[in-house]
């Protein structure tokens, strides 16, 4: 398989980069009144501004001819017909399928999956409307008023993200809330508060083998009957979600009580299935829907638009441009407004677990850059706090600011001030402030000579600092749907160009391994010496700090 670095795309770019990379986002503007025309593009409800980024016409030109060397094109066919791309686990990779709203046949192994897929969502909604409506009941026959979703990583980022986007949607009468954590803190202080006579518990966990959360459903398990006494009841509180019915059966939670889910769903992508359980019962099955046809929507437009006009191509395209060609190391999300407040870090699970990796597909070590340092966090924030680096500090991070033209709060103007404030940021970061400027400011505060040849360089905003801007008119469970599926298939897309399996986590699984192996090790008599010397050390160390 020839490298990356190998395609003729690749080495063009290397040479186009040389070219124009000291040059200044000023004069791109300056010298072309229809930057924001060519460099803009809409998917359904979605519209992307990528303007102002380092890039020209040649820049876009080279970046699409490198994916289609890539076979870009035959692998977004391979995964949207279900073949096993997730070759070291032998998966196919099918969440498109889990909100397939066109219902057309899709195969695995021969099989149709849409009727159980089909299925499954019936009994969700089945459910979740009983809940909502207080026909599903506690034991003491009230009606739900909390809902604790107990799971971790992919079966907790997601549903924990939408709940918080989407509460808008969501009745104050019924409460989600999510416990992932191992550290008793994160259970117990959820539990503070709560009844046990109207809480459901859904367990989330694909395999239903992970320490965390089964240590912290026992522990629910156990503050429910404390109150509840009768094993019997634990039937109306406690349901699943998993693809393990054996591991389900065996924790007391019956089969009509699980949601079932399917090895072709990977963890990071699960909140379209039964995962989004808790989505379903906190916001309504008929948003739950809404966000499914956003991100078919999404779907379509990634699986049909031209490469040059599809978003998540492109957007994959620049994050390669950045961190192959620039160095650039970290990738910043940063949603204005406070209900995307969880993006970021649902979006560092997708992004780091599927292309933190450094080997190839045929298993070779790379020796190219691949998956950045995703991270963010919401604005205004972060504009009083890690933006100085951005705008200052000697790395290049590139930026994705997202907002909605409006709010589900309107008070007085301070949308208004949320959308000047993000448009300040992405014109600075861009734009910048160069000496002359300060010091003609300067000067015209009537500053003296000195003052201004020791303030000035400070002053200085260099700017040329690449964003995109995601442009919604309001924030609802479609335009969810579509962001977060435009992230998927730009995940994907970035996934092969670098040549990787974007969908196992083998470190992620190591360090569930040691974990139990660790684990009896701190109850054992004697010292601890099968580790190296640092490991074994702590260990022991803690031990004999641990109260008794
Ligand atoms: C996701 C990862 C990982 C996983 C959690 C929880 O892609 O595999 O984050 O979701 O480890 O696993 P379970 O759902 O099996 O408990």
């Amino acid at each position: 398989m020839t490298r990356p670095t190998e395609l003729p795309a690749w080495k063009a770019l290397q040479a186009h980069q040389a070219d124009i990379g000291a040059l200044h986002m000023r004069e791109m503007f300056s010298s072309d009144g229809e930057r924001f025309e060519r460099f803009t593009l809409r998917a359904g409800e979605l519209f992307l501004d990528y303007s102002k980024n380092r890039v020209t016409d040649e820049t876009m030109k080279l970046l699409i001819q490198l994916a289609r060397e890539s076979g870009l094109e035959e692998w977004r066919e391979k995964m949207f017909a279900g073949e096993k791309i997730n070759f070291t686990e032998g998966r196919a990779v099918l969440h498109t399928a889990l909100r397939n709203r066109s219902n057309s046949p899709i195969f695995v192994d021969g099989e149709d999956v849409m009727p159980e897929v089909n299925a499954v969502l019936k009994r969700m909604e089945k459910f979740s409307r009983a809940v909502r409506k207080g026909d599903w009941t506690g034991y003491t026959g009230k009606a739900i008023t909390d809902v604790v979703n107990i799971g971790v990583g992919g079966s907790d980022l997601g549903p924990k993200m939408v709940c918080e986007a989407l509460a808008s949607y969501a009745r104050a009468d019924l409460r989600a809330h999510f416990v992932s954590n191992v550290a008793p803190s994160d259970i117990i202080s959820t539990l503070k508060g709560l009844d046990p006579e109207t809480t459901l518990f859904i367990v989330a966990s694909k395999t239903f083998t992970t320490q965390e959360t089964m240590a912290n459903a026992h522990t629910a398990r156990e503050w429910f009957l404390a109150k509840a006494r009768d094993e019997g009841h634990v039937a109306r509180h406690f349901v699943a979600v998993s693809t393990n019915l054996k591991a389900v059966s065996a924790f007391g939670i019956a089969p009509e009580n699980m949601f079932e889910f399917w090895d072709w769903v990977g963890g990071r992508y699960s909140l379209w299935s039964s995962i989004g359980l808790s989505i379903a019962v906190h916001v309504g099955f008929d948003h739950f829907e809404k966000m499914l046809e956003g991100a078919h929507a999404m779907d379509r437009h990634f699986h049909e638009a031209p490469l040059k006009c599809n978003m998540p191509v492109i957007m994959a395209l620049l994050g390669i441009w950045y961190a192959n060609f620039f160095g650039a190391e970290s990738q910043a999300v940063l949603p204005y407004g406070t209900r995307l407040r969880s993006l970021p870090a649902y979006l560092q699970q997708a992004d780091m677990e599927s292309n933190g990796k450094s080997v190839d597909r045929d298993g070779q070590a790379v020796d190219y850059a691949t998956g950045a340092v995703l991270w963010g966090g919401n604005g205004t924030n972060g504009q009083h706090a890690f933006f100085e680096l951005m705008h200052q500090g000697t790395r290049l991070i590139p930026a994705d600011f997202i907002i909605a033209a409006n709010t589900h709060n309107p008070v007085r103007d301070q949308h208004a001030m949320l959308l000047a404030n993000m448009f300040a940021q992405t014109r600075a970061l861009m734009w910048g402030r160069q000496l002359d400027e300060v010091e003609a400011e300067m000067r015209a505060q009537g500053a003296d000579d000195s003052t201004i040849a020791m303030l000035a360089p400070h002053k200085v905003i260099p700017g040329n600092k690449p964003s995109n801007t995601i442009l919604m008119r309001d924030h609802t469970p479609y335009t969810l749907g579509m962001l977060v599926a435009l992230y998927e298939h730009k995940i994907f897309c970035q996934g092969i160009l670098w040549r990787l399996n974007s969908f196992d986590q083998w470190g992620v699984e190591l360090g569930k391994q040691m974990a139990s192996s660790i684990l009896p090790r701190l109850s054992e008599e004697g010292a601890v010496t099968a580790y190296d010397g640092s490991t074994n050390a702590l260990i022991n160390m803690v031990k004999g700090m641990m109260h008794p």
